[in-house]
């Protein structure tokens, strides 16, 4: 039970609860302890996959053996670069989560997915999804292209069938995975394998306010951002006046900030004031706290978190 609420901790939902609830009460490990969540190698870490790698080191001390798959062949299907530059970024990518202190087992995609028993399996999983389905499953996570390419509907197919031939028990990803996740769900049990756990965390706004938080549109606050950078980014943060929807530095300070969290600020700005609770927090700026006394919060509390990230990965010359 305990062990349960954390791993729920700050999730947006876990389909199949009761699954796992059953999972973590099982002392013989029927069904063995795996957790996992792929990433498309990527040019820049930010928060929001810190936030899916510190519920990954939840899972870890809950227990599990956690895998990260270093999603090579995905990143290439997803137009992302040549397989050797995006193995180079898988490299850098596992750097940085070592750094963030993750405990996990590293393996890419290329070194399985062309196996012939792995093959059969996409080739299963062709017949029985529909172009429709596999396309909608995509809607958030293909790249953009006027002329969308065939290999955007393999991607979740071979998603699903990772799934199975990495044995998970528990699947992991943004909101964004969901419906890739459910499409395994649906068919893995025909395929010899049990329905997967799939745990779901928030995507984090980005930081223009615009759209997610995303590598790719710059609109992020970096795992190795230098501390002039991350105040300089949250000073210019998209941050309006008691709105909590869309605020992304309203949602980094939910996720981010240890509570109680004090507000320091010069008695002639109304003195400290100490926030009991993430609720506590967003009552107080609907109510009219000032942008710029979160800003300044949560700008402290992240280069409280980065430093260390940033420190050590100079120590690992990559
Ligand atoms: C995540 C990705 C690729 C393959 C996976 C296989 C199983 C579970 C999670 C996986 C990458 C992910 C992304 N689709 O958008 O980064």
């Amino acid at each position: 039970d305990e062990k349960f609420e954390l791993i729920k901790r700050n999730t947006v939902e876990i389909i199949g609860e009761d699954d796992l609830k059953e999972m973590l009460s099982d002392e013989t490990n029927k069904r063995e302890k795996i957790a996992y969540i792929g990433f498309e190698p990527s040019g820049k870490i930010h928060m929001g996959h810190y936030l899916q790698i510190r519920k990954m080191m939840d899972l870890h001390k809950a227990g599990f053996k956690v895998v990260i798959l270093l999603a090579d062949f995905h990143a290439y299907l997803n137009q992302k670069g040549t397989l050797e530059d995006i193995g180079k970024l898988g490299e850098y990518n596992k750097s940085v989560f070592e750094a963030m202190g993750l405990e996990a087992e590293y393996i890419y995609g290329s070194e399985y997915q062309l196996g012939a028993k792995y093959t059969e399996d996409v080739y299963k999983l062709a017949l029985r999804t529909t172009l429709k389905r596999a396309r909608r499953s995509m809607e958030v996570i293909a790249r953009e292209d006027d002329n969308p390419k065939v290999a955007e509907v393999v991607y979740p197919l071979m998603q699903a069938n990772d799934i199975k031939h990495l044995n998970v028990a528990v699947a992991v990803g943004g909101m964004e995975q969901r419906k890739i996740h459910v499409l395994a769900r649906e068919l893995l049990p025909n395929m010899d394998f049990e329905s997967p756990i799939c745990l779901h965390n928030p995507v984090l706004s980005g930081l223009d306010g615009v759209g997610k938080m995303s590598s790719s549109k710059g609109n992020l606050i970096a795992a190795d951002d230098e501390d002039k950078d991350i105040k300089k980014k949250i000073k210019e943060a998209y941050c309006p006046m008691k709105e909590v929807d869309g605020n992304p530095i309203l949602e980094i300070a939910h996720y981010y900030l240890e509570y109680p969290a004090e507000l320091k600020r010069p008695e002639k700005y109304g003195g400290n004031v100490v926030f009991e609770s993430y609720e506590d927090l967003e009552k107080a700026y609907v109510e009219g706290l000032h942008p710029m006394d979160l800003k300044n919060m949560v700008a402290e509390s992240m280069i409280k978190i980065i430093t260390p990230i940033r420190e050590k990965m100079k120590g690992m010359n990559i």
